[in-house]
């Protein structure tokens, strides 16, 4: 590497300094440079989506130098580093964030003013990047946010998608996907990265020599090529700021001109086409796509350069591989990069010739794995056919180590065939599968679930006879959110009564514990009253937006009632609809005198269906369906309206959460294994009217149960149900959600597919594996309750202040702080700023 000298460095870091100046006049002058030579537009004439273009690339300058500067340092220090690899990242928005980030908003939002923009009207003309499904890639997003601002050298690995998440559409009530090309109007926050490039070999042919793993060859097959794309991550009030690195798939041939000029044209670009494929388009969950090879392959290819990436890195300053896993610690977000470690095993035997002992030793010491659902569709398997063609080497390696693994459980517990069974790496006779959590299991050296109640159902029964196998493997690390952007930027009223309540300045947004000082003026009339006007300048936002984006309009004055997250059986969109229709069979029948009485609401349902899930498709549909007709029944008089809230994402979540009255989080217990929206949902001062799941569980704990509306089956109560027959719940449906299905039999709602109504008569008939006839007479109840407290404001702004206060575990920061003393083994690396430095 280049080494330059002191002097030449003062006069580089003086050249720079000059650019980085802070006053009003220096932001413009890099704005407008931006217009000018970034974009080839002219200074005199540009539009919004210019000045936000203009305005990021300004503020990734600065990001950029934070950047390189901060892995400049931790290379000299040869620092022990973390690497989150997952195969979603769903960032959301960068520009306010980036802005808060580096504390520099207010100047940004003066400058712009004054050349006439609006910062926050820019803020909106940014796309939403959105490369993931739902929880699992935003907790990953979260998560480098806490790890810049708690200042660990960190960075993400990932895939930079063509297309993200599809944008959704309603069109007769049904969800049209209409595909997500984010990238179409270009990307000013990444660095494209020609200069890192690595090969990825997929298929070819593995030649062995040596005994037992061997060392081996592998040849042939097709390469493609790795290039990164690299995405600055500032952290809040530090100098420190970590690295997103995504990868993009390029041909690894050069184009094939002799074939193009005898006149294959075809197949010259096809080839090229072929490489491009693999990082084209974000899978959807759950859903019986086709295909299953091309996610395999996104899975190797990210993997595959990234470990390329982390060597390289470590051999910048190290030649004692021992040193490895003290350096280098990888956490699997899930089980979809757990190929990673199996691809290190492989580099350290065939490429770097260490013996197998100790390229194991290395492996082990490196990973940890997070596990994020319980639910068995979510447990990824590969056929064992289709690894041993696309990367023979690896199955080849998994078979034996999962040979060594199983000959010591045979040894720790003989004669347990039935434990050998189900922690084999290996499933099947005939059409063998690869259990990739099984595998992610053994090569770790943790594994952890995402709330309290996770955990304990892992170490109960997922991964029971691993857990009696390695019982120190096994820990609990409960999710978070940052509270930069699901509180300092969504909501900047609470942040503001916040930090003038608790007279401390900003300093709770890095230590959320802090918050719990309101508590004390959850009585205060003067403070009540700035709470209550901030929610309802929120909700007036909500209103405006709902307005625009679906012309609906919505009455301020009523309960604004809302479920937003992927939708999915086990998170009961269905049981709150079902229940919506009982609200209004019940006003129907109710005389005026009694209307009077009912808690007008504005009932938010919102979420993405998996394109294949049909009957996730049927609720949305439903949802519609029964929306139409409350929404147009002028007899009610506005006490209900249901709106379904279009193409849910990270963007229009940070509008809808500090609105929302009431937030529900109602899946059948035992089965959401953590949830974050219901932290920031409390974060931002809305009451959870929820089921004993996930993290409802230690919300509950921190903030009180009764501050909450907790409902439904135990875990226990779900299992003894689910062990019933058929008989015994169809003799025990509730009779509220009889009349429910009835009115929907019977048309009120229009006419509905035979798909959903399906899906009742089953339940009717007791097949009820989410439990909505279990649960739905203490669901009613809770929704009751949740009305009567609301008719007592004060009683309820109160419980939403307790909720605030009390939140303060579900930072994001206390999980990464978690992780890092926990598995990690990291502590923070303080850079210091360089503009501190005396000129
Ligand atoms: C999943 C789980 C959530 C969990 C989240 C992050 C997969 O997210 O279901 O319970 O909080 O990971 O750990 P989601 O359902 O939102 O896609």
């Amino acid at each position: 590497a280049l080494k330059v000298s002191e002097g030449t460095r003062e006069n580089l870091w003086s050249l720079m300094n000059s650019y980085q100046g802070r006053d009003s006049r220096s932001i413009q002058r890099s704005i407008v440079n931006h217009v000018e030579y970034t974009l080839g537009l002219t200074r005199f004439n540009f539009k919004d989506f210019n000045a936000y273009q203009a305005t990021s690339y300004s503020v990734r300058d600065r990001l950029i130098e934070q950047l390189n500067d901060s892995n400049e340092y931790f290379n000299s220090q040869n620092s022990k580093r973390v690497y989150y690899l997952s195969l979603e990242f769903l960032l959301g928005r960068m520009l306010q964030n980036s802005l808060v980030n580096i504390d520099m908003e207010k100047k940004y939002k003066d400058a712009l003013t004054d050349i006439g923009f609006k910062l926050e009207e820019i803020y909106e003309e940014e796309v939403d990047p959105a490369l993931g499904n739902g929880g699992l890639g935003r907790l990953a997003a979260c998560f480098l946010d806490s790890m810049a601002t708690l200042d660990i050298p960190a960075m993400g690995y990932g895939i930079r998608y063509d297309y993200g998440i599809f944008k959704q559409q309603i069109q007769d009530g049904y969800q049209v996907e209409q595909p997500d090309y984010w990238l179409a109007k270009g990307n000013p926050w990444e660095i494209e990265r020609p200069d890192v490039a690595y090969p990825v070999r997929f298929g070819g042919t593995f030649t062995k020599s040596g005994s037992g793993c061997g060392v081996g060859r592998w040849e042939g097959g097709e390469v493609v090529m790795a290039i990164a794309y690299d995405t600055p991550v500032p952290g809040f009030n530090t100098y420190n700021t970590n690295r997103l690195r995504l990868w993009r798939s390029r041909p690894g041939n050069e184009f094939d001109l002799q074939k193009f000029n005898d006149g294959q044209y075809d197949k010259s670009i096809m080839e090229r086409q072929r490489a491009e494929y693999i990082t084209s388009v974000l899978y959807p969950n759950d859903s019986t796509w086709e295909g299953k090879q091309l996610r395999l392959k996104q899975q190797y290819f990210f993997c595959c350069a990234t470990i390329q990436d982390i060597i390289k890195r470590f051999k910048l300053n190290n030649t004692n591989w021992n040193d490895f896993p003290k350096l280098n610690q990888i956490q699997l977000n899930d089980t979809h990069p757990a190929i990673a470690a199996i691809e290190l095993l492989r580099v350290l035997l065939d490429v770097e010739r260490l013996p197998y002992d100790q390229a194991w030793m290395i492996v082990t010491g490196t990973f940890g794995y997070t596990n994020h659902t319980v639910l068995p569709e979510a447990l990824e398997k590969w056929s064992v056919n289709m690894l041993q063609s696309l990367l023979p080497r690896h199955m080849d390696l998994i078979f034996f180590i999962n040979q060594i693994f199983l000959e010591e459980v045979k040894r720790r517990f003989p004669g347990d065939g039935r434990r050998l069974e189900v922690v084999s790496m290996i499933e099947g006779w005939e059409d063998k599968r690869v259990r990739m959590a099984n595998v992610a299991i053994v090569c770790s050296h943790h594994v952890n679930g995402v709330a309290a109640l996770h955990t304990q159902i892992l170490k109960a029964s997922v991964f029971k006879d691993f857990y009696e196998i390695f019982p120190d493997k096994f820990l609990n690390m409960t999710n978070g959110v940052t509270p930069r952007r699901w509180l300092y930027c969504c909501n900047p009223g609470l942040a503001q009564l916040i930090s003038d309540t608790i007279n401390n300045d900003d300093d709770w947004v890095t230590d959320m514990r802090m918050v719990e000082e309101i508590a004390a003026y959850a009585d205060e009339q003067g403070f009540v009253d700035k709470f209550k006007q901030v929610k309802v300048d929120c909700k007036k936002q909500l209103q405006h937006y709902i307005e625009k984006t679906q012309g609906i309009h919505i009455r301020l004055d009523a309960m604004y009632d809302v479920l937003v997250k992927r939708i999915h059986e086990y998170k009961r969109q269905l049981m709150d609809i079902l229940y919506i229709i009982h609200r209004y069979l019940q006003i129907l029948g109710m005389n005026e005198e009694q209307r009077r009485n009912v808690v007008p609401r504005v009932v938010f349902i919102g979420g993405k269906a998996a394109p294949g899930y049909k009957d996730a498709k049927g609720f949305i549909k439903l949802i519609n369906s029964v929306a139409d007709r409350i929404n147009n029944d002028k007899s009610i008089n506005d006490l209900i309206k249901v709106v379904f809230f279009k193409n849910y994402c990270v963007s229009n979540a940070q509008i809808i959460i500090p609105a929302a009255d009431l937030s529900q989080h109602i899946s059948t217990a035992g089965t959401e294994a953590s949830g974050t929206s219901n932290m920031k949902f409390t974060m931002n001062g809305a009451l959870i009217i929820g089921t004993m799941d996930g993290a409802n569980v230690e919300i509950a704990q921190e903030i009180g149960k009764e501050n909450m509306f907790v409902f439904g089956a135990d875990v226990h109560e779900v299992d003894r149900y689910r062990a019933q027959t058929d008989e015994y719940r169809k003799g025990r449906l509730d009779g509220r959600l009889r009349n429910a299905f009835r009115a929907i039999y019977e048309g009120k709602f229009g006419a509905l597919n035979d798909d959903i109504k399906g899906y009742l008569n089953r339940i009717e008939a007791g097949s009820d594996h989410y439990c909505l006839s279990l649960d739905f007479a203490s669901y009613v109840e809770a929704q009751e309750r949740a009305d009567r407290t609301y008719r007592d404001q004060a009683l309820w702004n109160k419980m939403a202040i307790i909720g605030i206060a009390k939140s303060g575990k579900f930072s994001s920061d206390r999980t990464i702080q978690e992780y890092c003393a926990q598995i990690w083994k990291i502590t923070p690396k303080r850079i210091p700023n360089p503009a501190d430095k005396p000129q």
